[in-house]
């Protein structure tokens, strides 16, 4: 038996929200791919972002089916791999195909041995006329018929239809197609492709497709266009949408869709633990800096689980801060991994996690480029280290004697307050200043 027929999904009891983390098919058409001239992700990069997913305690995991390249396959298999070696520790994660309603995208899918299918097809108007040219009537009956036929070959498949455009297409005429396609499937996906949807809009359509298909689990996808990934995929969730599809840090075609971590986080603070049933939340900043390394990018300041959340620029700010962390820091990001025992240092650890530590935690004055050039010096140093040094010690004595990093003095009173809020070296200057004001000593 293989490990797809012995996890069937018919054993998984669905929690009240699954994460389909889509970072591998959607994030990859991330134009910050390019800014950096780096356009895909390793294959070394997936196996430990697909790692680090199943960790989180995300379930479904969606990939390109592997008709799209050679490379895409041969990728799919080594992600498979770890997701296979993780099953004894982690459980089983189910490992989703994005397929055009075409036998080949579904077959090379299912030689690959994936768990599921996400179908999908163009059911808007523009999609219609400018995309694939098929009728609203042509679109249901080759999208039943191939289904159809998956089914019945292949019972231990997830099945999942959306039609693309979903929110450009009238209710009337996703409707004529998901009545088709509903007695074959186990979810149905209502994809903002565009970002038009409003959050009213999204509470309309979610309680509409729950009351047209009581039996069915619906699965949502947004776009941020407006803006409004985040705010579209809580109202979804809170009127009973199950499945989400998110990418780490957001990331997608043109502005991408919803974050991951930005997700779980609202929920948090609208007190909705039900639905956070098997996620490790502490991991959601370290899972965000792993990504952020990838794209050689820092974790955007847009991103709710940021350190720039915890980053204090006027000096006003800053004192208060320290005597209350509350009086501007509103929310428990510590419990989202925002915190110094969180940054795990390591010979893993990119630039871009070793710039965070020594500049917010350690208070380095320290720019993104010398941060690069420490990070190389201590990967090689941290294979060596020694049972009395940690990984830290060993960096900020690279920081201090061989780069001759100034750090920013913490006035008494504050000393063993939370460091990571001190700031860069323009506010950190303010700070000095505001201090120096005050009558405080620094050095
Ligand atoms: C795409 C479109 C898609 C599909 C989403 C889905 C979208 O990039 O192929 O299949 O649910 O936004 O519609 O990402
Ligand atoms: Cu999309």
């Amino acid at each position: 038996m293989t490990p797809n027929e012995m996890f069937n999904f018919e054993n998984y009891t669905p929690r009240l929200l699954e994460i389909i983390d889509t970072t591998l098919r959607e994030g990859s058409q991330t134009s910050l791919l390019h800014d950096h001239y780096k356009y895909f992700f390793s294959q070394e990069d997936k196996r430990e972002i697909v790692r680090a997913l199943i960790i989180y305690g995300v379930k479904f995991i969606e990939f390109f089916a592997p008709i799209v390249s050679q490379r895409e396959a041969d990728d799919f298999a080594a992600c498979k791999a770890v997701r296979d070696n993780l099953i004894t520790q982690k459980g089983y994660t189910f490992l989703l195909a994005h397929v055009r309603c075409h036998p080949d995208d579904v077959q090379s899918a299912i030689d690959a041995g994936f768990d599921g299918l996400n179908f999908y097809f163009g059911t808007s108007p523009k999609s219609r006329t400018s995309s694939h040219g098929k009728d609203l009537d042509e679109i249901a009956r080759r999208a039943q018929s191939l289904i159809e036929q998956v089914k019945r070959d292949y019972p231990h498949l997830i099945l999942r239809f959306s039609g693309e455009d979903a929110f450009r297409t009238p209710f009337d005429d996703l409707c004529r197609v998901y009545d088709a396609i509903a007695p074959l499937v186990s979810r149905v996906g209502t994809p903002d492709t565009v970002g038009v949807a409003t959050p009213s809009g999204v509470v309309q359509r979610v309680e509409n497709l729950r009351k047209r298909y009581p039996n069915l689990d619906l699965e949502g996808h947004f776009h941020d266009d407006r803006g409004f990934a985040l705010i579209n995929a809580l109202e979804a969730v809170k009127h009973g949408m199950r499945y989400i599809n998110t990418t780490l840090l957001g990331i997608g075609e043109r502005s991408g869709i919803t974050s991951m971590t930005a997700l779980l986080y609202n929920l948090f603070i609208d007190h909705d633990y039900d639905r956070l049933e098997g996620y490790n939340l502490r991991g959601s900043y370290p899972i965000n800096v792993l990504l952020a390394s990838k794209l050689k990018k820092l974790v955007q300041s847009k991103e709710p689980v940021s350190l720039t959340n915890r980053t204090h620029m006027a000096g006003v700010h800053q004192k208060a801060v320290l005597n209350d962390a509350e009086t501007y820091e509103p929310f428990p990001l510590d419990q989202f991994g925002v915190s110094e025992s969180e940054i795990l240092l390591g010979p893993l650890s990119g630039w871009n996690v070793i710039y965070y530590f020594l500049k917010e935690i350690k208070y380095y004055q320290i720019d993104e480029a010398t941060a690069k050039k420490i990070a190389h010096t201590f990967k090689e140093r941290v294979y060596g280290i020694g049972e009395d040094e940690s990984p830290a010690e060993v960096l900020c004595e690279i920081a201090e004697n061989e780069f001759g990093l100034e750090r920013l003095a913490i006035p008494e009173p504050y000393r063993d307050a939370v460091v990571q809020r001190m700031t860069g070296t323009t506010n950190s200057n303010q700070w000095l200043e505001a201090e120096h004001k005050n009558g405080t000593h620094v050095r």
